[in-house]
């Protein structure tokens, strides 16, 4: 890559990002790295006729999904462009274009670090050497430990591990696990041991599951054109759904018809910003919900609550309404105002200190929220990634039920937006005869010691205790075998010992963290390299399906995961179940004739494999999340016991009452605010004093992308340090830092600017772990510094609630 270039695309980037996406959207500006011949760097021939385009898709989990289009010649992808269909509006038809990680697809697929063959471990687990075997060698290794833990351990003893890299595909579909064709398999074989929640919303998912009922719903984006304010917290579409398709574009779409004001609030002044909020008003990790608990404050001494909806729709806000066989003044209101157990008034001085965020600016704020109607507001989900998540998330939703701004157009229910998706039929992967799950976060728990493990104390579903540790583990499009999961250098040292988990297979495109631990390494296929269906996008109201043609033959001896996972089935006795008698092609056209019937709309294979894309609106305009419940409470109750918003769970003060939690841990019938662990306040902040957060950046999609150098030139990994915590450290813009604490240390520079509260660093989550020979990251891996401890109620991880120091090397 020559300088010259180097810097356009770094000039292109930064004009793309700073408007969040709205420069491809708005502009299609194609970037010039997408257009450099690869071939010739990868030792293929290059032609600059042009023979073929090809519909592909971009199918990692960035919560977007786009449509790619290969230029083919000479069996090589030449360049990658991306959806010309639609047009400018986002009226549920629009453009869906790539951004800039999409556009330089084809410099994954040309990695020099592509698994090539099938390869088994001959070094120490984790030490990366491997020996070349055939797919015939890999398949008779895999089937025979596969049944010799199967019969000493039995089906539980199976784990398929987290893993997002491609879940947006219908035959590479990787997430959840359970709807994979891994799981297909292991279905055919008696099962494995399941998982509950996810890495992204595990907390989010349990709190507001008692609020609402069920996943919480949100309103479409689109739909803040009939908003008045937009509140967001620790949400940042401007990085985390950058697809022309995507949240981003809705935003500003949508606010440049309404103009509504847009505060965001989050440690850090963020993308979705840049300029474009009205107001950034920082605020220390994990203390939103003593935010709102002085918003509440004030809002309720001035009268500002929306009492009529209180009443109407809620449980336990007031005595009126707190259910029956609650104690006395266990309702929000009285733990508001200081009445009830433990007796402290939420004031904004009181939340002030906590915060960090002026008292002044609480009481205008929380004036503001209440009499701005309709408000559009919404978290994120680094919010939740906490220790305290739970609470937190339970918490924000509030404001939206204090001011009655639920179920009503330009409103919102306090979750993260909304979306409308196609009904299309994905791949069926059959009953699993194992009913045992542990939440996905706990998984070298299992390992090390699954047997202990209980319903109470560890979150264990379907049983009251695990029998056996985990033996083996499918680790499919996934880096959370290190990579992603907290704690690297405690996972290493568990997987090292190969007397606990004694196979771990690896299916991957490249040579990742993760693969470095696989026994058996199994190189899969690109979407490039197959043909596939890609849906599943957070896109507001308009829904979409994907033609994700095969624009290439698969390198080297690559091979489909249906194929390695027939070929498997077959050799364990159960190929007919398995396939039905379909190859890749004949499931997919199976599945589409099914789309048909409930999508009428589509055309048929041949005219959607030409047009590449298929869009729908939102019948329903723009999606307003329990409006039903709004319009008639009794004729469409909510899921919550009580069938209304409950802000005190009874449900939840049983658990509370019945589960085994240590020290610092809470589960709280009220969105109460309590510290959690390793906080601002924390006795071990002597020691390391600063809060670390991580935040999904722009660079990558988690791991994935991260060895694309274009990207990594073009985006620095960085540690973000506020200049007053920067200047007494002796921290200028750009030296290497090393940042650590009892878990871990990694080097990386230091980005030092006012765009960080102070008091609080952050590092964006994903980079390739790349240790030293004395254990030392030196690429700025957040989780060699993240705590395996699991939050109270999720049993999630809490990646975004770290203390570390910081010292320039
Ligand atoms: N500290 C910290 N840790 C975090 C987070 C955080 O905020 N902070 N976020 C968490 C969240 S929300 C998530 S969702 C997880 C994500 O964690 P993962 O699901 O592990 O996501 P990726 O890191 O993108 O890893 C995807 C893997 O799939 C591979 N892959 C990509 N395409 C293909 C393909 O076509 N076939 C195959 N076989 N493999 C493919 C990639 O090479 C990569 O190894 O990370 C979690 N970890
Ligand atoms: N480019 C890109 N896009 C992605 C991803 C990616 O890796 N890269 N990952 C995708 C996936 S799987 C997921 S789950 C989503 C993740 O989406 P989110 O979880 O929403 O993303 P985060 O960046 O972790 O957090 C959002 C914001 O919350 C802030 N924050 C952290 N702690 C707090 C807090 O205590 N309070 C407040 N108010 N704010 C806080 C962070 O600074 C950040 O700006 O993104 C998706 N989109
Ligand atoms: S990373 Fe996400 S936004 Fe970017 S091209 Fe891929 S699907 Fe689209
Ligand atoms: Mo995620």
């Amino acid at each position: 890559m020559s300088h010259h270039q180097d810097g356009i695309s770094r000039r292109t980037f930064l004009t793309t990002t700073t408007l969040g996406g709205l420069a491809l959207a708005a502009g299609g500006i194609s970037l010039p790295f997408g257009i450099t011949p690869l071939a010739a760097a990868v030792g293929e021939s290059v032609s600059t006729h042009q023979d073929r385009k090809v519909w592909s898709a971009c199918t990692v989990n960035c919560g977007s999904r786009c449509p790619l289009r290969m230029h083919v010649a000479d069996g090589v992808i030449q360049y990658v462009e991306t959806d010309n269909t639609g047009d400018d509006n986002y009226d549920g038809l629009h453009q869906v274009r790539a951004c800039l990680r999409g556009r330089s697809m084809r410099r994954r697929v040309y990695n020099p670090d592509r698994l090539k063959y099938p390869m088994k471990r001959v070094g120490k687990r984790g030490e990366g050497k491997f020996e070349r075997i055939s797919w015939d060698e890999a398949y008779d290794m895999l089937v025979r430990e596969m049944r010799r833990i199967i019969s000493q351990y039995g089906n539980e003893a199976i784990y398929l591990n987290y893993g997002t890299g491609t879940l947006g595909g219908t035959m590479t579909r990787s997430w959840p696990p359970g709807k994979t064709l891994i799981a297909r398999l292991m279905n055919c074989c008696g099962g494995y041991l399941n998982h509950y929640g996810d890495y992204s919303t595990a907390q989010i998912a349990a709190g507001l599951n008692y609020t609402y009922g069920g996943w919480a719903d949100g309103n479409s984006p689109s739909d803040i054109e009939n908003s008045k304010l937009v509140v967001l917290f620790g949400n940042n579409p401007g990085e985390t759904r950058m697809s022309g398709g995507g949240v981003t574009y809705y935003l500003e779409q949508a606010r440049q018809k309404s103009n509504a004001r847009m505060i965001i609030i989050d440690p850090r002044y963020t993308d979705t910003g840049a300029g474009r909020e009205d107001e950034w008003i920082p605020i220390r990790p994990g203390t939103d919900a003593a935010l709102v608990a002085a918003l509440a404050w004030v809002m309720i001494n001035e009268n500002l609550v929306d009492q009529a909806f209180l009443d109407r729709y809620c449980v336990g806000y007031d005595e009126k309404t707190l259910p029956a066989g609650a104690p006395a003044n266990a309702h929000y209101k009285a733990y508001i105002l200081g009445q009830g157990d433990d007796g402290v008034a939420k004031t904004p001085d009181w939340a002030a200190r906590i915060t960090g965020i002026p008292v002044a600016r609480i009481v205008t704020l929380a004036r503001e929220i209440a009499q701005t109607k309709p408000a559009f507001i919404a978290q994120g989900w680094g919010p939740q990634r906490h220790s305290n998540g739970e609470l937190t998330s339970r918490a924000i939703a509030m404001l939206s039920i204090l001011t009655g701004n639920v179920g009503i157009n330009g409103g919102n229910s306090g979750a993260r937006e909304g979306s409308y998706a196609l009904p299309f039929e994905r791949m069926p992967t059959l009953q699993n005869p194992v009913e045992t799950s542990i939440s996905m976060f706990t998984w070298t728990d299992a390992i090390e010691r699954g047997p202990s493990m209980t319903a109470l104390a560890d979150g264990v579903r379907g049983k009251d205790k695990l029998d056996v540790p985990i033996k083996m583990i499918w680790n499919y499009a996934g880096n959370c075998l290190v990579n992603q999961h907290s704690e690297i250098n405690r996972t290493h040292h568990i997987l090292q010992d190969e007397t606990k988990c004694e196979l771990i297979v690896v299916i991957d495109c490249h040579m990742t963290a993760s693969a470095r631990y696989a026994d058996l390494l199994l190189p899969d296929c690109t979407a490039s390299e197959q043909m596939d269906f890609a849906l599943d996008a957070s896109c507001g109201n308009m829904g979409y399906v994907i033609f994700a043609d095969q624009a290439i033959k698969p390198r080297f001896e690559c091979k489909t995961l249906y194929e390695m996972t027939s070929e498997i089935a077959h050799r364990m006795g159960v190929g007919e179940q398995f396939t039905e008698g379909r190859d890749q092609e004949g499931w997919l056209r199976h599945l589409y004739a099914r789309s048909r019937q409930a999508i009428p709309a589509l055309p048929d294979f041949d005219t959607f494999r030409q047009q590449g894309i298929f869009k729908q609106r939102d019948p329903e305009g723009h999606h307003v999340a329990y409006q039903a419940f709004r319009s008639d409470p009794a004729a469409s109750p909510l899921t919550t016991p009580s069938g209304k918003i409950e802000i005190y769970s009874a449900q939840l003060a049983d658990i509370a009452a019945r589960w085994t939690l240590p020290d610092g841990d809470l589960i709280d019938p009220l969105p109460v605010y309590s510290p959690g662990f390793e906080h601002n306040d924390d006795p071990l902040s002597a020691r390391y004093p600063l809060q670390l957060t991580g935040f999904h950046f722009k660079a990558r999609t988690h791991s994935t992308y991260g060895n694309v150098e274009v990207l990594k030139a073009a985006c620095r990994q960085e540690v973000w340090i506020n200049p007053l915590d920067a200047r007494p450290r002796g921290i200028a813009n750009g030296d290497t830092v090393r940042i650590w604490n009892g878990r871990g240390e990694t080097r990386i520079s230091a980005k030092v600017t006012p765009r960080i509260l102070p008091g609080v660093v952050a590092l964006g989550e994903g980079a390739w772990y790349d240790p030293d020979d004395k254990g030392i990251d030196r690429a700025g891996s957040i989780n060699v510094l993240t705590s395996q401890r699991p939050s109270p109620l999720a049993k999630g991880n809490p990646s975004h609630s770290n203390l570390v120091q910081i010292a320039k090397v």
